[in-house]
């Protein structure tokens, strides 16, 4: 069995980070080591919640793995509570970076244009240096308009977006994985750029009028858990898109859901038959 590390915050109610990438990674069959980033009542898009920062744990844990021995197929970072843990995870990278294992962020800081509430564009610029030591780096529109200091924009074309990918190239990781894209009214797709191959590949389906928290993470989870099972970067997106998409439809067919999140739980039977499980 393959294992992954995935480092992100625990929201307890709210359904993204940690208790989505769980539960959808090891329903793909790989084993998911978890470092919690801080534990908060809900995601920052409610109001009030609460923050408990566990950036102290983040050394003691890591070194007492390291005495361990322990190491991991794919090391995936999601929302990380502060600057400092963005340094604490490119040491972590340090340390358990192999020959066979690849490093994979998603820098989730923005959405919609704007950055989330704890965040401002300092952070932003950390987040970017964190990429530059990732093998895949799976950002929305409006985080790489942050990292790579381009204009958000809500309607483009697609030499906005390979300009885009050419900068996030820049950054220094081998893949990129922009979601979010659309060329034409009634689709969404993906981008993906293979800077070592100079390949771009894009994958659309019908877009689903409507926007919940927490799909960047199924998304995300989806692709991290499919390269863990022997997949490729590109035969992942067209998974994790339709999947995406799928669990936003359960969601919006459900009309007595109280939804924080999508409904990504009934869509899992979808995803596992889409990856021949
Ligand atoms: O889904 C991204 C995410 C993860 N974790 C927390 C968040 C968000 C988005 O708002 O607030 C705490």
């Amino acid at each position: 069995m393959k294992r992954i590390l995935t480092v992100q915050d625990i929201s307890c109610v709210g359904k993204c980070s940690l208790t989505v990438a769980l539960p959808i990674i090891s329903a793909l069959g790989v084993e998911t080591a978890i470092i919690p980033t801080a534990v908060l009542s809900t995601h920052t898009m409610f109001s009030d919640f609460t923050f408990h920062d566990l950036t102290d744990e983040i050394v003691p844990i890591t070194r007492h793995w390291k005495n361990e021995n322990i190491n991991f197929d794919n090391i995936y970072t999601g929302y990380l509570g502060s600057i400092e843990q963005i340094a604490l995870v490119a040491n972590l990278f340090d340390d358990f970076k192999t020959n066979d294992n690849q490093i994979i962020v998603d820098p989730a800081m923005a959405d919609n244009g704007k950055l989330y509430p704890a965040f401002d564009e300092t952070f932003a610029a950390k987040m970017a240096t964190l990429c530059a030591k990732a093998d895949i780096i799976i950002p929305n529109i409006t985080e790489a308009a942050f990292m790579t200091g381009m204009e958000y924009k809500e309607s483009y074309d697609e030499t906005y977006i390979k300009e885009m990918m050419q900068k996030l190239a820049g950054l220094g990781a081998n893949i990129s994985i922009l979601s979010g894209v659309s060329f034409e009214e009634g689709t969404l797709g993906v981008m993906g750029y293979d800077r070592e191959n100079d390949e771009y590949y894009y994958y659309k389906h019908k877009k689903i009028d409507a926007s919940f928290h927490g799909t960047g993470d199924i998304f995300a989870s989806t692709i991290v858990g499919a390269i863990a099972n022997g997949m490729t970067w590109k035969e992942a997106i067209p998974i994790a898109a339709d999947y995406t998409a799928h669990c936003i439809q359960l969601t919006l067919d459900d009309k007595n859901g109280r939804w924080y999140g999508v409904n990504f739980e009934e869509g899992i039977p979808y995803l596992l038959k889409r990856m021949g499980k």
